[in-house]
């Protein structure tokens, strides 16, 4: 086969390769959890169960953390995946008249 009929022929690796170091990570996005005084603490776990794919020691510890504290990160996501879970726990709490509650947050660089 010649080189035009190749058709992922590379004109200029090097070029390639610098181009690849340039591709950013995406920011990322916590989704933190707010404790209320109505929600029922069975439902909170269930919800970051079912939602958030945590397993059950991981939901009740966030969830004790929201009742004492009064907030908890549940964890980190890009925005869509974010937007997408809050929308879901948004749905459930509306579906079963409970008024848990995600906020997205902005994950803090440090830098
Ligand atoms: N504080 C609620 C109660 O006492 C339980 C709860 C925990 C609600 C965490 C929300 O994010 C939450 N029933």
């Amino acid at each position: 086969m010649s080189e035009h009929e190749n058709p992922i022929h590379i004109e200029n690796p090097e070029q390639l390769v610098k181009e690849d170091i340039r591709v950013k990570r995406p920011d990322m996005y916590l989704i933190v959890l707010l404790n209320d005084d109505y929600t029922p603490r069975d439902f909170v776990v269930w919800v970051l169960m079912k939602v958030f794919f945590k397993n059950e020691a991981d939901s009740k510890r966030i969830m004790l953390e929201a009742h004492t504290k009064g907030r908890s990160v549940v964890d980190r996501y890009t925005y869509d995946i974010a937007t997408t879970k809050i929308r879901q726990v948004k749905k459930l709490a509306e579906k079963y008249e409970h008024p848990l509650k995600c906020i997205l947050e902005v994950q803090k660089t440090g830098s």
